[in-house]
């Protein structure tokens, strides 16, 4: 508790520690309010899409749980790269699942959900064995690029597979697809120039911390804002024409 106090305190001034502390709260607080924004919205739209706010909700329910959980171990002084993977290796796919079930699981979307599944889970293991790994040395550099690949592989699969699926959505579901697809082009790209800041010197790690924090929140409550624009858009469209 004393090292909590510490590492927040504001006496010499606002330090790398307190903002990485403070960001692991803002995080934890974060993911509540999403679960709670998606889970109370579910009911406000169309059955059809309902399942998708519960997938967006858990993903912020599991979050918050470690997000708590990584606030402590920061706190005792240690980075938390178990909770951190434990995590994604959760979240990443039911984030992704929201593409095929957006598209309808019946119909287009179906296809989608195995390669984006296989590629996801592949990119968090040899993302782990890389972080894992002593700091710039081979298999840290090696495990990361795999990684990387995989990474592309999932943009591959939203921007040039999915493309005619996409074309076929109902607008305002189209128009939600295109910029979730920019969150996972754009806002997953985040996580790789954050894993290099560990080479960046003694705040490195913390750099590191910083970065994923921040990605978290912004690919996992905003993601799932943008999915709910849409939803709610068509939801009224369907139902002012009863
Ligand atoms: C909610 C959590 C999300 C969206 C996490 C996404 C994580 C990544 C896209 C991580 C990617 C990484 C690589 C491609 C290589 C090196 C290590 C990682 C884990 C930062």
């Amino acid at each position: 508790m004393n090292e909590l106090l510490a590492a927040t305190s504001l006496e010499g001034g606002l330090s790398v520690s307190a903002i990485t502390q403070y960001l692991f709260w803002v995080g934890t607080v974060a993911m509540g309010c999403g679960t709670a924004f998606f889970w109370l919205e579910r009911s406000n739209v169309a059955p059809q899409y309902r399942s998708t706010m519960t997938v967006a909700g858990l993903v912020t329910a599991v979050a918050c749980f470690h997000y708590y959980r990584m606030a402590g171990v920061y706190a005792e002084g240690e980075f938390p790269t178990a909770y951190r993977y434990i995590d994604w290796i959760i979240t990443t796919p039911l984030l992704l699942v929201k593409f095929p079930m957006l598209l309808g699981l019946g119909k287009d979307g179906k296809g989608f959900l195995l390669p984006l599944i296989i590629f996801d889970v592949a990119m968090i293991v040899t993302a782990y064995i890389a972080e894992v790994s002593p700091v710039g040395g081979g298999s840290w550099w090696i495990f990361f690029i795999i990684a990387c690949i995989f990474e592309f592989a999932i943009v591959y699969v939203l921007f040039v597979k999915m493309k005619d699926a996409i074309g076929r959505a109902p607008a305002p579901i189209a128009r939600s697809l295109r910029i979730m697809r920019g969150f996972i082009g754009i806002g997953w790209a985040i996580y790789p120039i954050g894993f290099l800041m560990a080479l960046s010197g003694p705040a490195g790690g913390d750099l590191r911390e910083i970065f994923y924090n921040i990605a978290d929140v912004v690919n996992k409550v905003g993601f799932g804002l943008v999915a709910y624009f849409g939803i709610k858009t068509i939801s009224e469209m369907s139902s002012s024409k009863e």
